[in-house]
């Protein structure tokens, strides 16, 4: 039987590229996102290159009601769910404390924290009815040590970090495992997002050195997703050979 991963955030960068390894390796996919119009062309695309199921299953991760909604409509066959990637998230802003902006900090909070937990919560138990499953969270650099203005992204996944720990105590009884995969600087739409629209600003911050791309964090999830039923990758770092550190990136220009 195929099994099925839920990748939330799979309408660009890390989480579309996921959903298209695992659908190369012949898992079924549900797709989340909440740009329909994505979900629906990566839905086609993923089903006529790799004749896997596919669900598209667009929800907004912040509101609570709709993870609940989307997750308990599931049908019978995609309830048993053998990877969860959370994945949806974003930095927005990039502001000394005393200047940032609170309607980005709201929406980091509840994205990057609050999203991830609501998605967990419904999953969790249904990957427990079957004894079996695979929680990856996808942190950051950001969650390990803190850089200039980065302050509430920072936090919001030092929080991840420290969820994914809480996380893999908690599903021990249930052998499920829990990995985190923390990318350092990878160029997706994360920067794009992250100010606001400004796509020269964004292309700055991957400029003079090779940045990761999404296929090498879908490579890390697919290496972690197939080790033996005893092996768990509790805590991946990633980061550009040029980049050691948030702070330490060695580039050939400005
Ligand atoms: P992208 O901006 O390319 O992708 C982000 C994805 O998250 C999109 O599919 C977006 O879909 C989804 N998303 C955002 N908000 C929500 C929401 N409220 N509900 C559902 N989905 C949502 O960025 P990346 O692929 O780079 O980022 C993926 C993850 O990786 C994030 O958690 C990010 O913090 C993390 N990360 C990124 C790094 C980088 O340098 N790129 C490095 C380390 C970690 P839509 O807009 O359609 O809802
Ligand atoms: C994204 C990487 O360094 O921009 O999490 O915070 S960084």
């Amino acid at each position: 039987m195929s099994k099925t991963i839920l990748v939330t955030g799979a309408t660009s960068g890390f989480g579309k590229a996921i959903a298209t390894l695992f659908a190369k390796n012949g898992y079924d996919i549900i797709i989340n996102g909440r740009r329909k119009e994505r979900l629906a062309e990566l839905e086609t695309q993923l089903k006529n290159d790799f004749k896997v199921e596919v669900l598209s299953l667009p929800f907004d991760v912040r509101k609570r009601d709709e993870v609940i909604e989307a997750i308990s409509s599931l049908q019978d066959k995609w309830t048993k769910i053998d990877v969860l990637v959370n994945n949806a998230g974003l930095a927005q802003g990039l502001s000394d404390i005393q200047d940032g902006d609170m309607d980005d900090w709201d929406t980091m909070i509840d994205t990057n924290v609050k999203g991830l937990l609501y998605v967990t919560r419904q999953v969790s138990p249904l990957m427990i009815k079957h004894k079996s499953g695979h929680i990856i969270n996808i942190g950051s650099v950001a969650g390990k040590e803190v850089y200039p203005k980065g302050n509430v992204y920072c936090a919001t996944k030092h929080a991840v970090d420290a969820l994914n720990k809480a996380m893999r105590i908690d599903m021990l009884p249930h052998n499920i495992k829990v990995t985190a995969i923390n990318p350092g600087l990878a160029e997706t739409e994360f920067s794009i997002v992250r100010f606001h629209g400004d796509e020269d600003r964004a292309a700055q911050t991957y400029k003079g050195f090779e940045a990761l791309n999404a296929d090498d964090i879908a490579e890390a999830a697919w290496f972690v997703a197939t080790r033996p039923a005893h092996v768990n990758i509790n805590d991946m770092i990633i980061t550009p050979t040029a980049q050691a550190s948030s702070r330490d990136v060695f580039k050939t220009e400005a």
